[in-house]
């Protein structure tokens, strides 16, 4: 029987908006061919925990236990422990689910056994039987931070607690240089036969696993293989603030403006039909351009993406 060679793909991206790429992918290929790659810029410590809110996002997606409406968290949670916490005058901004609570306390005591952040992934995603490997960007902390009109803050009190109302000023990697990719990502971007952008914000999703040394130089040499799924699609964000982001760091909030982002290491950009007027300036930046519909309600359309990305 003649043995069948599977072909993988590596994928990088943030939370909410590249895991619905990411579940249209898990569906149409063999899940165990998969890498995800993930930023950790998002983490924070709150009440002594270590919380990895993309990491979370893409593993409780994948597990088929995310909140459905919120994108985030666990399907029929409840916040009884948040509520004592707040009583007790605890920060209660940041929104930790029961169950949530659960995973970072599983986290942050492996880590206090001497874990690395990429043995507490692999943990947790396998008791949660998700069968695709999923990776973060480092083992070491490389905080987003953002500079603003309000001083400079953690990304997720610039998101969470000010809801985005800042004017960003600046976004810092704080300790890239001196971090490592984790075990398994550069070898991960080399060996895929695809390597996927997901659509994500592209200065606080990718922008941090582009920062740590030896990630964007290894995409550029691959360049042919990676593809790019625009986040923004006529000139609004897909998920969350990237097109405010942009805007007020001076870059265009088109696709046009996240293609000039991506245009030194990928090798085919992928824009929704909404935008086909920029596909022509888009090429001139030296990407293929494909068009295809980059919006995804339904788990259909999920699986329709995913496909028609494994076919270009
Ligand atoms: N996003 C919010 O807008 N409000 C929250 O209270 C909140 C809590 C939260 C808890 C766990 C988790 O894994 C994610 C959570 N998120 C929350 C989402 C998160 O802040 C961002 O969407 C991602 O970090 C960006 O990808």
């Amino acid at each position: 029987m003649p043995v069948q060679i599977q072909q993988k793909i590596a994928a990088l991206g943030g939370g909410v908006g590249a895991s619905k790429l990411l579940l249209g992918l898990y569906e149409v290929i063999d899940p165990e061919a998969l890498t995800i790659i993930v930023n950790t810029g998002d983490d924070l410590v709150l009440h002594g925990l270590k919380v990895s809110p993309d990491l979370d996002i893409v593993t409780y997606t994948l597990a088929g236990i995310v909140d459905p409406l919120k994108g985030w968290g666990v399907r029929g949670e409840t916040f009884h422990a948040l509520k004592r916490l707040a009583a007790f005058g605890r920060p209660d901004w940041f929104n930790l689910g029961d169950r949530d609570l659960a995973t970072h306390i599983h986290r942050s005591a492996l880590l206090e056994e001497g874990k690395t952040l990429s043995e507490t992934a692999e943990s947790i995603r396998t008791a949660l039987g998700v069968k695709a490997r999923i990776l973060p960007m480092s083992d070491s902390p490389v905080p987003t931070i953002i500079e603003s009109n309000e001083g400079a803050m953690h990304f997720q009190k610039y998101l969470v607690k000010r809801r985005a109302q800042p004017v960003v000023t600046g976004i810092r990697f704080a300790g890239a240089d001196a971090a490592r990719p984790a075990p398994g990502v550069l070898e991960a971007v080399r060996e895929a036969s695809r390597i996927l952008i997901c659509p994500s914000n592209p200065l606080i999703s990718i922008g941090p696993i582009l920062a740590i040394p030896g990630v964007r130089e290894q995409l550029r040499a691959r360049k042919t293989a990676v593809f790019a799924v625009c986040p923004i699609v006529g000139g609004k964000s897909l998920k969350g603030p990237s097109d405010k982001m942009l805007a007020q760091l001076g870059y265009e909030a088109t696709a046009l403006g996240v293609a000039r982002l991506y245009a030194n290491f990928t090798g085919t950009f992928i824009i929704d039909p909404a935008d086909k007027a920029q596909a022509r300036a888009i090429s001139e930046l030296g990407m293929k351009v494909e068009i295809l519909p980059t919006v995804m309600k339904t788990r259909a359309e999920k699986r329709k993406l995913a496909s028609a990305l494994l076919a270009l």
